[in-house]
């Protein structure tokens, strides 16, 4: 029924969270307790599509997570089985709607990996797109105000676009995908975080030395040959306590690139490495490596930030992870809890 010719992974991720109260009873003890009341919320992506054959753009929402009366669930509907047996779009909207968190026809804001506002995107309906071999349940909508679709996808970051084409229902088709994290409910305003050079060379310096050292303890880092270099570093300061808390991207692999002879071997390794600096020496808040078999181009977007959201409505934001597999997706919500950046929500997966 599809064809892809090209599948790195479509789509972005997104969680949700907002964290309810659970009952009447309990909110007026929560009221008391806590001066931060938390609330329900839908997180996803907002998928911005160019048609490539007639150049026309459309957004969606894919919903992501739910977070409500305190807890994350998965928000995603998958309808890839009813689409094999060739049912119609139109009917299959009509069969799931009612099981849909976008059935109530919400407001999505769509917003940076900040977590500042780009806009607001109302769904007026329900689809079917294709991730990949799935099918999944999305919004189709209108943004409000001034903006406009084509200019949302020129707004939208490049390093996370994806290239899908091939056949779907009989229809040829050839499209480009840009997305960002949406949310049905954010905070007005996100102060930006502020980092001046010296502190991101300190930085720097910092994921390095401390990225080599986790890299060094996986038992196959001895045979991968060459150094370890800092592929992405972003700055969050999730708790707005002023101190930041620092993502970097490493990877240890050699310069020459891989030939088919030793493909049985580990190619490269990387280390997602989060780190805190509550105190004068960094502390590392979370930290996951991961020894390859594939070329690097391949991985190195194995695990992506998407950006940083507050999905529970606590004042603190969550980061909003994608995890690329070899043949599937899914979507990871993480909370800064104490010393620990600690995954709540995993899911809303689709692939192969
Ligand atoms: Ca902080
Ligand atoms: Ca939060």
């Amino acid at each position: 029924m599809i064809n892809l010719k090209l599948f790195a992974g479509v789509g972005t991720a997104l969680v949700l969270g907002s964290c309810g109260l659970l009952s009447t009873e309990s909110r007026s003890v929560a009221i008391a307790q806590s001066p931060t009341p938390r609330q329900d919320n839908l997180i996803g992506l907002f998928i911005v599509k160019r048609n490539n054959l007639n150049q026309q753009y459309r957004g969606e929402i894919y919903p992501i997570v739910q977070y409500k009366n305190g807890r994350y669930s998965d928000a995603s509907l998958d309808v890839t089985l009813q689409m094999r047996q060739d049912a119609k779009e139109a009917d299959i909207v009509k069969r799931n709607a009612a099981k849909s968190v976008l059935n109530s026809n919400p407001t999505f804001t769509a917003v940076n990996a900040q977590g500042n506002s780009l806009g607001k995107f109302s769904i007026d309906r329900l689809g079917v797109s294709q991730f990949a071999c799935s099918s999944l349940l999305i919004g189709r909508g209108k943004l409000l105000g001034q903006s406009n679709v084509q200019t949302m996808f020129n707004q939208l970051p490049r390093d996370r676009e994806r290239q899908l084409s091939g056949f779907f229902n009989g229809q040829e088709f050839d499209e480009t995908w840009r997305s960002t994290l949406a949310a049905q409910s954010v905070p007005s305003t996100v102060t930006p975080v502020r980092s001046t050079p010296v502190q991101r060379q300190q930085y720097r310096k910092d994921l390095i030395q401390i990225g080599t050292r986790e890299i060094a303890k996986n038992p196959q880092a001895k045979s991968v040959q060459g150094s370890v270099a800092l592929m992405d570093m972003q700055v969050f300061d999730l708790d707005r306590d002023g101190k930041p808390e620092v993502y970097g991207k490493l990877r240890k692999a050699p310069v020459r690139p891989v030939t088919p002879s030793n493909r049985a071997t580990v190619q490269s390794i990387y280390a997602n490495v989060w780190l805190g600096y509550t105190a004068p020496q960094p502390k590392i808040l979370a930290s996951q490596v991961v020894p390859y078999f594939v070329p690097t181009s391949e991985v190195s977007r194995a695990y992506e930030v998407l950006g940083a959201i507050d999905a529970n409505g606590d004042g603190k934001q969550e980061v909003l992870i994608q995890n690329n597999g070899y043949e599937a997706i899914n979507f990871s919500v993480y909370e800064l809890q104490g010393n620990q950046l600690k995954p709540v929500f995993t899911g809303a997966g689709y692939g192969c």
